[in-house]
């Protein structure tokens, strides 16, 4: 399999999930504006889509959008425990994170990043980020990951979200309880290896 990703970037929520998957992967680089990859590949022929992440699998055909692609790395090892069996109410729990990581969460920070946000719509959309990372927090009081004990691939999404903080101005530290949760995950050796093989961590 290949992985198509841009450092630090929602992708690396798959990079992550890949190695605590324990399965053989290449992590090909996206450089974002000129949509090429490290080795020269145009990406929007991988993807017209364009961004990342993209999962090329062993057959060829390419998977996109990290909702479809985390569970589905999840599922290639149910032995890593990273996902919920299918057909269980625990498994739907684990869309639902995925799907409010994702639409709440994620999107939320694209004001921060999107050239020619106003300082208006940064403001709004820090406001929000703060209700939601309200009601992650209160969600995970009494449990060590999103689901309960077991890491999942929704912990490596929201690891991934929370990490955004630093580079937006928000401080994690007003939410003890995922400043914890994010400290507690950064130290997880198939984290420190997907950050350092992203250029994020000597
Ligand atoms: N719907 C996609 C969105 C992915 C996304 O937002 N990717 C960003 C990085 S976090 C990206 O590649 N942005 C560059 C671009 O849109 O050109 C998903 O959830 O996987």
């Amino acid at each position: 399999m290949k992985l198509y990703y841009a450092p630090g970037a929602c992708s690396l929520a798959s990079h992550i999930a890949l190695r605590e998957a324990g399965l053989d992967f290449e992590a090909v680089k996206v450089e974002g504006r000129a949509q090429k990859t490290a080795g020269g590949e145009d990406y929007l022929k991988v993807t017209p889509k364009g961004y990342v992440p993209a999962l090329r699998l062993d057959d060829g055909s390419v998977l996109t959008e990290g909702t479809a692609i985390l569970p589905f790395i999840a599922d290639q090892n149910p032995a890593a425990r990273l996902a919920p069996a299918a057909g269980t109410l625990e498994r739907y729990r684990l869309h639902e994170w995925l799907g409010y990581i994702n639409s709440e969460m994620h999107k939320n920070f694209g004001a921060f990043f999107a050239p020619g946000s106003t300082d208006e719509q940064k403001s709004a959309a820090r406001t929000t980020l703060g209700k939601r990372f309200d009601f992650v927090q209160e969600s995970m009081e009494g449990r060590s990951f999103l689901l309960g004990e077991d890491f999942s691939v929704a912990d490596a999404y929201l690891f991934t979200v929370l990490g955004w903080c630093a580079y937006v101005g928000i401080d994690l530290g007003q939410w003890p309880g995922l400043k914890a949760y994010h400290s507690r995950i950064a130290g997880r050796p198939c984290v420190v290896a997907a950050l350092k093989a992203e250029g994020l961590l000597k």
